[in-house]
């Protein structure tokens, strides 16, 4: 079996699009019960704290959001006998390979990344000089994330593919330079839901820091919260309940939510709603999503009534991310010509 790997930003809460994007496929990708020891190197997932700090943020909400994200993560249905879970400032691993392969990424690929483009793009041209050098950064970190663990696969939404392509990129040349080291990773995506638009401006993808709260459903939305943003989404003139993202990019984006929380695909939803108003769908799309995440919620507040068990799990998933790291950044420095340190 590949190994996953793949990580979520504690910004904020996690939302719709980070569930079908990713997190779903996170629960399914993981194995049976197994041993401890086949647990550990199937599937591996990571709240990545550290790319929560290139933009400024307060350390009391930090500290929360990455705890709440954690719990939201098991209550998503990743199991402590099927993945590893941590949080990734726990394994100093990640950010001492990231300054080694910060001196193999160059300037120009990060500089060609989506995300800092636009972002930069977004921002008065003095401010640009005010980002942080940690925000140019990140994708680095990001290609450590994934290759600290021999990755084989990195399931993400579509948003993440540069990233991904990126690690990539660097593995291979860090391999050509050095000697076969990393494994060459590659990005999965859903069939459907591998990019969730925002209800409201739906041609941008829901996000969790961008300020848009009628856009954007959160996993623990009450159902009335629900099924007011879903009434209210932005739909496109016509009545006719068709996909086509160009021309209908708010009613794709509903068919797109329902087809991947009902597990039907866009062509069914197309049949089931033929000649329907957009008003009987944007209810039955708030029913299906209501109902799909009310299992996650339940969940949710059975494990957030003891924080200290969720924080045992992370110590244990810490541990063992550890030690399947270390011995992935000793064998890169090594190639890389550090020299070993001896014991004393
Ligand atoms: N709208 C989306 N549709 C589908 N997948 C999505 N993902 C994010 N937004 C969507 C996927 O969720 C995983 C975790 O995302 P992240 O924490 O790395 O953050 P992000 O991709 O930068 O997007 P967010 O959640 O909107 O956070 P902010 O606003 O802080 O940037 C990833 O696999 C991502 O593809």
């Amino acid at each position: 079996m590949a190994r996953v790997f793949s990580g979520i930003k504690p910004t904020g809460d996690m939302h719709l699009g980070n569930y079908l994007g990713a997190v779903r496929r996170w629960v399914d990708s993981q194995p049976a019960p197994a041993t401890p020891e086949a647990r550990q190197h199937e599937a591996i997932f990571c709240v990545v704290d550290l790319h929560a700090i290139t933009m400024p943020w307060d350390p009391a909400e930090l500290t929360e959001s990455t705890l709440r994200l954690a719990t939201m993560l098991m209550a998503a249905g990743l199991e402590e006998d099927r993945s590893l879970l941590f949080v990734q400032s726990h394994v100093r691993a990640h950010a001492e390979l990231t300054w080694l392969l910060n001196c193999v990424a160059s300037f120009g690929e990060l500089r060609r990344m989506t995300q800092f483009k636009d972002k930069s793009a977004k921002q008065g041209d003095g401010e640009v000089e005010s980002l942080t050098v940690g925000f140019f950064d990140y994708p680095v970190l990001m290609v450590s994330d994934i290759l600290l663990y021999d990755t084989a696969e990195v399931p993400v939404g579509d948003d993440q593919r540069q990233h991904v392509e990126l690690a990539r990129d660097v593995a291979i040349r860090f391999n050509s330079r050095f000697g076969d080291t990393f494994v060459v990773p590659k990005a999965v995506f859903p069939p459907i839901g591998a990019r969730v638009m925002d209800l409201q401006r739906p041609d941008a993808k829901m996000s969790k820091s961008e300020d848009s709260p009628q856009g954007t459903i959160l996993v623990l939305d009450d159902p009335k919260a629900i099924e007011r943003k879903i009434k209210s989404a932005v739909t496109d003139s016509g009545s006719e309940i068709r996909h086509d993202r160009d021309e209908k990019p708010g009613v794709s984006n509903l068919i797109e939510i329902y087809g991947a929380v009902t597990g039907a695909s866009i062509a069914d939803v197309e049949k089931e709603f033929d000649g329907k108003q957009y008003g009987v769908f944007k209810v039955a799309v708030a029913d299906a999503v209501v109902e799909f995440l009310r299992p996650v919620q339940a969940r949710y507040a059975q494990l957030a009534a003891d924080p200290g068990e969720v924080e045992r799990r992370l110590a244990v998933g810490a541990d063992a991310a550890t030690a399947l790291a270390d011995p992935v950044l000793a064998r890169a420095t090594r190639a890389a010509g550090l020299l070993p340190r001896r014991s004393a």
